[in-house]
């Protein structure tokens, strides 16, 4: 048993909440972390907007020391307003810049679940620190004109696109598409802005040369968007700047039973925050019907950013055997709740 081993390893992981559901589902995946019997310990950290309301800041000086003495943490969800408000800036969006979690790796792959397509298996690769989330934006000619600068560098550009590649060769490896080769498609729209986009793409193409046993494609983000609904079978990875990846992440979520099953990982060379692709939801806060799975794979994740892969394919496989007993949330159709989906993944964990 690895559990009993004497080179055991022993993982401190922060639980970030956030707002809204996050404060539902978070608890959710804690509960299935602690039933694997690996030795983590858990601390809670509070950020997000109800943490702004209360603190004055959406990601206090200690939530940032604290994760300092973490190995990773569990992030749930933020809901910003979506209006300017003195002082208040998006955690999530600071979290990643401050820690410097250049890749935000999102698998998107088919569930035994109303409305997915069969045989999706494919990862976007979002860069995850400049584009447009540079947040510089400012107000000219008396208020009349808004400007946001969006900044694209060739050195985050060649970082995320060898995340892509690598990624590539090792979904490879792992056969997670067996008789087919791997692909990167980049996604750009340096048609229409060939010096940001354009280096992007430059950058990415570039890099493609040191992977010659991986196929390389390239396409504008507005037909990538058609094409992957049309056809998303045919995408391995998929490699994007920040705000395109966000989108086409979202928009591929539904395309394998939404949003409440879909988890993202932000990495970089020295931590990982994981959490689900969702957001807060507060249409549904409080109810306790929040679909925990995006969360409980986000952990997995997370373990398999620390080096525990064999725990992430576990939680992996229960979750899979949970959906395909019918055992769903209502925005899958199902009348679980969050917590009857969590006890039946822990009792699949077991089993
Ligand atoms: N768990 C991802 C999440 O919270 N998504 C919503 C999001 O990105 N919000 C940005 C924000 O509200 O600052």
């Amino acid at each position: 048993q690895k559990e009993d081993a004497p080179d055991r390893r022993r993982y401190r992981i922060a639980l970030i909440p956030g707002d809204g559901i996050g404060g539902e589902v978070v608890p959710a995946a804690r509960q299935v972390l602690e039933s694997l019997g690996l030795d983590l310990t858990f601390v809670e950290l509070a950020a997000g907007w109800e943490t702004f309301q209360r603190e004055g800041t959406a990601l206090p000086a200690e939530t940032l020391a604290a994760l300092e003495r973490c190995h990773g943490a569990l992030f749930g969800a933020v809901s910003s307003p979506s209006h300017r408000v003195e002082g208040y800036t998006s955690p999530i969006i600071a979290l990643r810049r401050h820690l410097d979690l250049y890749a935000n790796l999102r698998p998107v792959v088919s569930a035994p679940v109303p409305g997915s397509q069969p045989d999706v298996d494919l990862l976007i690769v979002r860069e995850n620190t400049e584009c447009l989330y540079v947040k510089q934006e400012q107000l000219e000619d008396d208020g009349e004109t808004a400007v946001a600068r969006r900044v694209i560098t060739r050195r985050a550009s060649a970082r995320i696109a060898r995340v892509a590649f690598e990624r590539a060769r090792a979904r490879q490896a792992a056969s997670a598409r067996p008789g087919r080769s791997p692909r990167v498609t980049v996604v750009h729209k340096a048609n229409v802005l060939p010096l940001t986009d354009g280096l992007f793409r430059e950058t990415a193409l570039a890099v493609a040369a040191d992977y010659p046993d991986v196929a390389v494609e390239e396409q504008i983000v507005d037909s990538m968007a058609y094409r992957l609904i049309r056809e998303p079978q045919r995408y391995d990875v998929i490699l994007a700047p920040n705000l395109y990846g966000d989108i086409l992440s979202d928009a591929a979520a539904a395309l394998v039973g939404g949003l409440g099953l879909v988890a993202s990982a932000n990495v970089g060379d020295r931590f990982v925050v994981a959490e689900p692709v969702h957001g807060s939801a507060p249409d549904i806060a409080g109810q306790g019907i929040a679909n925990p799975v995006a969360t409980v794979r986000a952990a997995a994740l997370l373990l398999a950013a620390l080096g525990e892969p064999e725990a992430a394919g576990r939680i992996e496989r229960a979750v899979g055997r949970v959906l395909a007993d019918g055992i769903w949330t209502p925005d899958l159709g199902g009348t679980a709740r969050t917590g009857q989906v969590t006890r039946a993944i822990i009792q699949a964990l077991q089993s």
